[in-house]
């Protein structure tokens, strides 16, 4: 803990660090509240990932350039309390950059927003507001004028990661592929495969565009207040040219499902429609100033793609050894990998109800 009090101080705080405890869920990063001698000043220290976050100062620099387009919309829009609408970043008064290096590992620092809560499960009445908030994201960064960088290149492309799934079989590092459940998910993954590459033929096509999205639309990473008001979106490492297919998808993924992403029961999986259809009324209303037809026709197909896309992701992992995610049990990557083609099955027997609903609003 000392380290982690050393470490704060990098970023020049106000008031003294006191103290470091771990906060939050997340898979990737190391993220602790820091509270300092100054009254109600606390912040949030983070670890990054550099192994997957290779670039970290192309990582900081897109925090930045959106964190800062976000402050100078709230503030010409004259919106109150805008520390609380959007995260602020400390730079390290040695070099002027927003992450220090310790010698072995990057972090960075940012203000915690006092009284602001995390959900892992939303409401269909607040979910309506996530997804006016994950569309009004997209919707003011859409005309950031300098360009961000892909933090991790190709992330939401599914031709690569059906590409790396195939590259996890062939290396087979962990010895995992001669079990039988193995074999089991991998036809049932393959079924789908050409489809769920729609996107990438799209976008290929000249038809589908890039925008800058949020990319990791979890329900988790968006912060309420005390009302349940909507404050802001956080987790922002990967903010990069996407299609607007991974906001709307990823949000669904998890905010829509009946229970955690590995649950380990699937009698308890599946697509809560109700929380779909306020979620998308939300998410339209929140980009109607910008979303094309080909993107609004094929919501239904990204609410499809991203549960694949996780299991994919979750089950190349497992056959690979489990050396991206965190786990806490062996089999955790294999049973994430079942709630998701659980999930991914489930909302596909949606699909032509969501069409007809969206063609209603
Ligand atoms: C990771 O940052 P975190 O832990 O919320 C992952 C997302 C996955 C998610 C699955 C950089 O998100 O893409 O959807 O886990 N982030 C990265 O829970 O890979
Ligand atoms: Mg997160």
């Amino acid at each position: 803990m000392t380290d982690l009090l050393h470490i704060a101080k990098a970023f020049a705080p106000e008031g003294s660090p006191m103290d470091a405890t771990p906060l939050g869920k997340g898979l990737i990063n190391d993220t602790f509240r820091v509270t300092t001698s100054s009254p109600g000043k606390q912040y949030v220290l983070q670890r990054i990932n550099h192994s997957i976050f290779k670039d970290v100062d192309l990582l900081q620099d897109n925090i930045v350039k959106v964190t800062d387009h976000i402050r100078k919309k709230l503030i010409s829009r004259g919106e109150s309390d805008i520390d609380r609408k959007v995260l602020r970043f400390l730079p390290c008064p040695d070099t002027g950059k927003t992450y220090h290096f310790d010698g072995e590992s990057y972090w960075r620092m940012s203000v915690l927003i006092p009284d602001a809560f995390t959900f892992d499960a939303v409401t269909p009445e607040y979910s309506f507001f996530a997804g006016k908030a994950f569309g009004q994201f997209e919707s003011m960064l859409s005309d950031l004028d300098s360009p961000l960088g892909e933090t991790i290149p190709n992330f939401h492309n599914m031709t690569l990661r059906l590409r790396q799934l195939q590259e996890a079989i062939r290396e087979n590092r962990a010895g995992r592929m001669s079990e039988e459940e193995v074999a089991e998910i991998l036809e049932d993954m393959s079924m789908y495969a050409d489809r769920m590459c729609l996107a990438e033929n799209l976008h290929r096509e000249g038809k589908l565009p890039k925008r800058v999205c949020h990319c990791d639309t979890k329900v988790n990473n968006m912060l309420f207040d005390r009302d349940g008001n909507v404050l802001c979106v956080i987790d922002l490492d990967t903010v990069m040219p996407s299609y607007v297919f991974s906001d709307y998808g990823d949000f669904l993924r998890t905010g829509a499902c009946t229970a955690p992403e590995d649950e380990p029961d699937l009698s308890k999986v599946g697509f809560d429609m109700e929380i779909f259809r306020s979620f998308t009324k939300g998410y339209i209303e929140g980009t109607k100033e910008f979303l094309l037809p080909v993107e609004r026709e094929n919501l239904p197909y990204a609410a499809c793609l991203f549960p694949y896309m996780q299991a994919v992701r979750f089950f190349t992992d497992y056959i690979n050894g489990d050396t991206y995610y965190k786990i806490q049990y062996p089999e955790h990557n294999l049973v994430r990998t079942r709630a998701q083609m659980k999930l991914f099955h489930s909302v596909m027997d949606h699909l032509g109800e969501m069409s007809a609903f969206i063609e209603t609003l």
